[in-house]
């Protein structure tokens, strides 16, 4: 739990900082790579109870799942075993970090669905900043296939937006939260940042950052992705009422006893790294 094995460079620490999110190429070797995708394909054979199709029909599937390294062993070993939890700390400064939960995202070719532009803060039942997200790839993604797109710096912006349904059909009626601003029609205006990923790189971003992503409108290429989310030593449990998403369901079933404004100590949430005073 305690190993070291990264080191932040000032850039990394700069881009996290003022932009919010970086990339990190090559963490998952091809092996874990294949073990990622193995895991995907069982979770999509056999949808969790709090799997999601964003599009009806068979052409161009948006499909989600939560909490898979619950039920996959294998995708948990990788995971909770890879360096993505120190990486986390020491870029959120944090002195320890918890598995918080997987997501997978996966858009079939074909698609018309993007993803809405949003910021992950709303739809966690979290307070604190001290959490980000780790978006692992596990096919070549580009552009044209849904590459996920980052608003640079919107983090520090001090506003938290209503969440929208990843289906396309508006943000949640009872948010008090005011509509994310229509950044398709003003790109301009925002420090856009995106990268063509190889299966295992990463981006990671953090939990305030506005985000969204494009359809996979290829004809053939597949775009799996694996979120996964990392809390820090700020974060205490909180509910959302208001929002009856797939993430507050699972909490429920899963993690019953999570008491509100305290640590989420629990065996669902490991910490995965801890400083032992000596690293930076
Ligand atoms: O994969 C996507 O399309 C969206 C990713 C996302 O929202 C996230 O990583 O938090």
């Amino acid at each position: 739990m305690t190993k070291s094995t990264f080191s932040p460079t000032d850039d990394q620490r700069a881009a996290y900082r003022d932009d919010g999110a970086l990339c990190l190429r090559g963490i998952f070797c091809p092996a874990e790579v294949e073990i990622l995708r193995d895991a995907v394909e069982d979770a999509l054979r056999n949808p969790g109870p709090h799997a999601t199709a964003f599009t009806s029909g068979d052409a161009g599937k948006f499909l989600a799942d939560l909490f898979v390294t619950a039920r996959i062993p294998a995708m948990r070993d990788i995971l909770l075993g890879s360096p993505l939890g120190e990486i986390a700390a020491k870029l959120m400064e944090s002195k320890r970090t918890r598995f918080f939960f997987d997501h997978l995202l996966v858009k079939e070719p074909g698609g018309a669905n993007p993803t809405p532009w949003h910021q992950d803060a709303p739809y966690f039942t979290i307070e604190g900043v001290q959490c980000c997200g780790i978006w692992i790839a596990l096919d070549d993604v580009t552009a044209e296939n849904g590459a996920v797109e980052y608003l640079g710096g919107t983090h520090k912006d001090n506003v938290l937006y209503a969440p929208e349904r990843f289906s396309g059909e508006g943000h949640y009626a009872n948010s008090q939260l005011r509509p994310v601003p229509n950044v398709d029609a003003h790109r301009e205006d925002f420090n856009i940042l995106s990268w063509e990923l190889a299966p295992g790189d990463c981006v990671l971003h953090h939990v305030r950052l506005l985000h969204g992503a494009p359809a996979n409108s290829t004809k053939s290429g597949r775009r799996r992705g694996i979120a996964t989310r990392w809390i820090g030593d700020d974060v205490v449990y909180r509910t959302r009422p208001e929002i009856p998403d797939n993430l507050t369901a699972s909490l429920k079933d899963l993690a019953p006893d999570l008491e509100l404004g305290k640590p989420f100590d629990h065996p669902l949430f490991p910490v995965v790294w801890e400083s032992t005073g000596a690293d930076s």
